[in-house]
């Protein structure tokens, strides 16, 4: 790919693979995929999800709240999360078979205890930017190609707002694996489908 295309690989971190904390089923399953894919890309980002062991999005931070729940924060509703990503430590750490070459750099998300941040592009207060826009600009990448988990939250939000902000967004589906909460996977498609979006 031209120096127009940079591939966006999201959160192939231990804790969404079998055997963490937030475990996605087959999250493991992609990251060959992703290996190859990535040889085609002259321009790679990573995100990696990055949080305090006290982070708000944890049901454990709530007193009798339970995982997978909802729960009112002060910018809207937010999914409460098993404690996952807890910086530093090997949950965090990105799956030890990936294998990505051009990786330029890698945006951290989730490290603010008040807010989660599904998006490459903002926090889910949907106004605190985590710089990745400002980079893509200035670099001058219009085409992002997305893989990695979730399918249904971090890969859906940043591709979401990568299509809002203008770039031509390509999400390769069978790179990606979902959480899918009551629907989201399939509101996921329908929302690619309505925004334009393309699902590979
Ligand atoms: C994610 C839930 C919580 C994701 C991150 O990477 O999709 N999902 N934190
Ligand atoms: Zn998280």
């Amino acid at each position: 790919m031209d120096d127009t295309h940079i591939l966006l690989v999201v959160d192939i971190q231990n804790d969404f693979c079998p055997g963490g904390s937030l475990a996605v089923g087959g999250g493991d399953e992609i990251v060959p995929l992703i290996n190859s894919i990535a040889k085609d890309f002259s321009h790679v980002v990573l995100t990696q999800d990055w949080h305090p062991a006290d982070h708000s999005s944890f049901a454990s931070q709530h007193p009798g709240a339970a995982p997978f729940t909802q729960f009112q924060m002060y910018y809207g509703p937010q999914t409460l999360w098993p404690d996952h990503c807890v910086m530093g430590t090997r949950g965090a750490e990105f799956h030890a078979s990936l294998d990505v070459p051009n990786v330029e750099m890698i945006i951290r998300k989730g490290y603010r205890k008040a807010v989660d941040s599904y998006s490459a592009f903002f926090e889910n207060d949907h106004r605190t930017p985590t710089g990745l826009i400002g980079y893509l600009k200035e670099r001058g990448f219009s085409h992002l190609t997305i893989v990695g988990l979730a399918f249904d939250y971090c890969v859906r939000y940043s591709a979401e707002d990568a299509k809002i902000l203008g770039f031509d967004v390509t999400v390769i589906e069978r790179a990606t694996r979902a959480i899918d909460l009551g629907g989201t996977a399939e509101a996921t498609r329908q929302s690619f489908t309505t925004r334009g979006i393309h699902l590979t």
